[in-house]
């Protein structure tokens, strides 16, 4: 700019400095020499008056150009001006959020203290009440009502005990006629065999009388028994036998499965994994027959519960049906929606149904392994490698080798392929069972 300032004034000194006529119109014409200094002057003129108008034309882009430069700088000024002031504001909104909420914990402190106080009151209360009442009761029985008291006393008690001995010995008389019931329901049965039709019919009549067995845990839990233990039941069309009751506040439990302790070999053939083997009270397989048995008479889920060495443990619940023999006692585990990652490493397995292999019936889905002879145990093994609630007990620390370490107890998406787990438990119960 500036020096296109200077431009400008050198020329105008230049042509003030030479004198140069701007109005020629009306003057006399001078000499012939005259003529020719003019005419070259005129020249210089235009040569000048040219430049100037370009050196006019560049300065007033170079105007236009910086005010639009001076325009932008004006407006990034004004924006950043603007987000100044929505700085402050929100760090003043922060701040008065900090302050109130400040308040608030400021207040529930206070709160706290005070119930902590009226609990204490409470406390003194009660204990002031129960003080009066032990004086009182101690009073009563020093002074002269004292023995007649206790003579009442003694009396109920007497009665209480008679009358549960009473209740003991008609609850005796009462299973001995249920047994002897049943032994003759059973041979009349047997010997006067019936359509199936007519069967079920007689069955169901009978699940009403009192001398019909439960046909699982869960119906013994209905019936009031609260305490776990060996029962014994009898599902429909089916022998009775016994099964270790688990009873929760749900409801009754049948376990299928205890591992805990190492005490059982579960490195066992076909036979013994479709009758079970174990003890009830310890480590046991209840057997594929027997949970097909209870299982095919309705829905029921199947819940397994697992422990680490750390004594951390974790479960997985899934509506089931295991089919029968003719199926390799085939796991079916419907698809509800996507399984968790916990549950797939049986569920995803089972939805199209997974039949159950031993060493000596190899039915699962690897086609050049024997997984069962491979691992330990027989399972619903699919290609070796998702869970084997069934295999090798290992106490801990387990063994380095991993070709070892895999015949344990595992479940894949819990503690991993090579985690001999600690302990584990499988139990039925009707799939509705949550619900009561
Ligand atoms: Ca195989």
């Amino acid at each position: 700019m500036k020096t296109a300032l200077g431009h400008l004034s050198l020329c105008l000194l230049v042509l003030s400095a030479s004198g140069f006529p701007f109005e020629r119109k009306g003057s006399t014409p001078p000499g012939a020499k005259e003529k020719r200094v003019q005419y070259a002057a005129r020249d210089d003129v235009n040569i000048i008056a040219h430049g100037l108008l370009q050196l006019g034309q560049n300065l007033k882009e170079h105007v236009d150009k910086t005010k639009v430069q001076m325009r932008d700088i004006f407006n990034k000024l004004k924006a950043f001006n603007r987000s100044m002031s929505d700085m402050g504001k929100d760090s003043l909104r922060l701040q008065a959020r900090a302050l109130e909420m400040e308040d608030q914990l400021l207040n529930v402190t206070v709160e706290l203290r005070d119930k902590a106080e009226e609990v204490q009151q409470e406390r003194r209360t009660m204990s002031e009440r129960m003080s009066r009442i032990e004086e009182k009761v101690d009073s009563m029985l020093q002074g002269d009502k004292g023995p007649d008291i206790q003579l009442v006393l003694e009396a109920q008690s007497r009665r209480m005990e008679e009358l549960v001995e009473r209740v003991r010995l008609q609850q005796d008389k009462l299973d001995k006629q249920s047994t002897r019931l049943r032994t003759l329901q059973s041979q009349i049965q047997r010997s006067r065999p019936r359509p199936e039709a007519h069967a079920q019919n007689s069955a169901e009549e009978q699940r009403d009388s009192p001398v019909e067995m439960a046909a699982d845990c869960h119906q013994l839990f209905l019936r009031g028994e609260t305490t776990s233990g060996v029962y014994t039941i009898q599902p429909l069309h089916s022998e009775h036998f016994n099964v270790f009751c688990e009873m929760t506040a749900d409801g009754g439990w049948t376990v299928i499965q205890r591992r805990q302790d190492g005490s059982v070999d579960f490195d066992q053939l076909w036979e013994a994994y479709e009758n079970g083997f174990g003890s009830l009270n310890g480590e046991f397989w209840l057997g594929l027959d027997h949970i097909h048995t209870i299982a095919k008479n309705g829905s029921y889920v199947l819940e397994i519960k697992f422990s680490d060495w750390g004594d951390d443990s974790a479960s997985v619940r899934f509506p089931f049906k295991l089919g029968g023999k003719e199926s390799n006692y085939s796991l079916r585990i419907p698809d509800s929606g996507t399984f968790s990652t916990l549950e797939s490493s049986l569920g995803t397995d089972a939805v199209l149904g997974l039949p159950f292999s031993t060493s000596d019936h190899d039915n699962d889905h690897k086609v050049d392994m024997n997984c069962a002879k491979h691992l330990s145990g027989g399972w619903w093994f699919t290609n070796c490698g998702r869970s084997n609630l069934n295999g090798r007990y290992f106490q801990s620390p387990p063994p380095k080798q991993r070709h070892q370490r895999k015949q344990g107890i595992f479940w894949k998406t819990w503690r991993g392929r090579y985690y001999p787990l600690k302990s584990s438990t499988m139990m039925i119960a009707p799939a509705d069972i949550h619900k009561l």
